[in-house]
């Protein structure tokens, strides 16, 4: 098989675009579809400051590696959650890839600077791992783009990623979520930052190709509380659906975006935000859940000393 734009041999084939491309072609494909959704979607300016999520996986490592490529103003931001063994191995990936590319980094870890760890405090209160995770990932996130003055947040999420939320979405109608997905959610509030997506039309494999054209140094595992979530099933099936009829998962985001989403709007009513009474962060509540887990943490350490086995 030949590359489209060039005529050498190929090396991926997309088949949702029934298009092959060598690997310098397919990263000016890469990059041009990555251009086209900021444009499009106004995601940043060229000046603007940007803070990428970075957890060492594919799609982040892919995202910091083209927007840097593409001559934005980056920074990298890595949180330490305390997951047993993968948070370290993570870190190191990402402290790597900024050393040997000169990249800016901020590294959070929870454990350190807030005194407990993410599986800890969930078995503790009896929440799920990654519910307690995300609270406590877009509280972070939000934070250190605010006190650094960053224009915007961008996360690695992918084709697969949004095509997976949207059908989760769509099983259970959840309306106001409906009305919310999108490649980019604006501020609301001063004190809110921009989050952007600009990776949503490209797929898991298109970033692995990317990374691998690269030899950008990447996590291969997943983290442990992922098993079983069920967006990894949203994918499987989204994935059988890709292979009897290329295009699917574009089409199903794509035009939700297009012709769906305009049904839900009605649902996303504006809320009333306040500013956190402990840090100031925009809650709908009078303390924001971040500052309500922190309680809960020191809480826990007052009431009960820690068993042997646990983390803290
Ligand atoms: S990192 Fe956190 Fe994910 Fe791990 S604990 Fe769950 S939410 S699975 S993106
Ligand atoms: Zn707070």
């Amino acid at each position: 098989m030949r590359c489209r734009r060039c005529g050498e041999k190929a090396e991926i084939y997309l088949k949702r675009h029934n298009t092959a491309f060598c690997s310098s072609c397919f990263q000016v494909y890469y990059s041009e579809q990555v251009k086209r959704n900021i444009k499009r979607e106004k995601m940043f300016k060229p000046n603007d400051r940007i803070l990428v999520v970075v957890s060492g996986g594919k799609d982040s490592m892919a995202l910091w590696h083209i927007l840097l490529k593409l001559g934005y103003n980056v920074t990298g931001m890595y949180i330490n959650l305390g997951i047993c063994g993968y948070s370290d191995r993570s870190q190191e990936v990402v402290e790597r890839y900024s050393q040997a590319n000169n990249a800016p980094v901020i590294i959070k870890n929870i454990e350190k600077e807030y005194g407990f760890s993410i599986p800890a405090l969930a078995r503790e209160i009896r929440r799920s791992t990654c519910s307690l995770c995300g609270t406590i990932k877009r509280y972070l996130f939000n934070k250190v783009a605010l006190d650094g003055g960053f224009d915007a947040v961008a996360t690695g999420h992918n084709l697969d990623d949004e095509a997976a939320t949207l059908l989760g979405n769509v099983l259970s109608w959840q309306e106001g979520y409906l009305a919310r997905q999108s490649p980019v959610l604006p501020s609301t509030h001063p004190k809110l930052v921009k989050k952007v997506k600009p990776l949503y039309t490209l797929t898991e494999r298109e970033n692995l190709a990317y990374v691998l054209f690269n030899g950008i140094e990447f996590i291969h595992e997943e983290c442990p509380h992922a098993l079983g979530a069920s967006s990894i099933l949203y994918k499987e099936i989204l994935n059988k659906l890709e292979d009897e009829s290329p295009g699917t998962k574009q089409r199903f985001l794509t035009n939700f975006y297009k012709k769906g989403k305009k049904f839900f709007e009605k649902y996303s009513e504006p809320v009333k935000l306040n500013e956190c009474k402990i840090c100031g962060q925009v809650t709908t509540a009078e303390i924001c859940s971040f500052c309500r887990l922190r309680q809960m943490a020191e809480k826990k350490k007052v009431d009960s000393m820690p068993q042997e086995g646990e983390d803290f």
